[in-house]
């Protein structure tokens, strides 16, 4: 029987980070937190390049280009998407998911959904690095795992 289970090891391995602007009090959160744990899973800043772009909706294409040049091991993305009054986060939050997802199998290479859907802010908060942990740190363990599982994959 053969089974694979990946070290937690991101040593030399290339991380895109791409950020959305919108809801940034939440987003900067998800950000210290996703490189802190690339950090703590031996990467050094060298290996990390971090896109800012303007908001959820936006990040699958900045996913995309960043996927077609060929230089990263994985593309983290972060964002907080938050319930407002009316159906609009259903659209970003579901189209940010979809094109995640695309992006990911049409490249060939993790493309991992760091993304926070919020009922409100304070729910967003506790998934920023209060009761409810770091979504962004979560996300950068998802990509190191995954990086070294597929690197096992032959
Ligand atoms: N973008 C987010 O990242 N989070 C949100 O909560 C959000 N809401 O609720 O509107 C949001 N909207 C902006 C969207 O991502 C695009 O930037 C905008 O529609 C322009 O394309």
């Amino acid at each position: 029987m053969k089974v694979v289970e990946a070290v937690l090891n991101a040593e030399g391995k290339r991380f895109a980070i791409v950020v959305s602007r919108f809801n940034t009090f939440i987003t900067k959160r998800l950000l210290d937190g996703c490189c802190s744990e690339l950090r703590r899973h031996l990467a050094v800043d060298e290996q990390i390049e971090v896109y800012w772009v303007p908001g959820a909706y936006e990040i699958p294409l900045a996913a995309q280009r960043l996927a077609r040049a060929k230089r990263f091991d994985a593309i983290i993305c972060l964002a907080a998407v938050i319930r407002g009054e009316t159906s609009h986060f259903e659209y970003v939050a579901s189209e940010c998911a979809k094109g995640i997802a695309q992006v990911s199998l049409a490249g060939g290479l993790p493309v991992i959904f760091g993304v926070i859907t919020a009922e409100n802010l304070e729910q967003a908060i506790e998934r920023a690095g209060s009761k409810g942990g770091n979504k962004g740190e979560d996300a950068a363990r998802t990509a190191v795992e995954m990086v070294n599982v597929l690197a096992q994959i032959v």
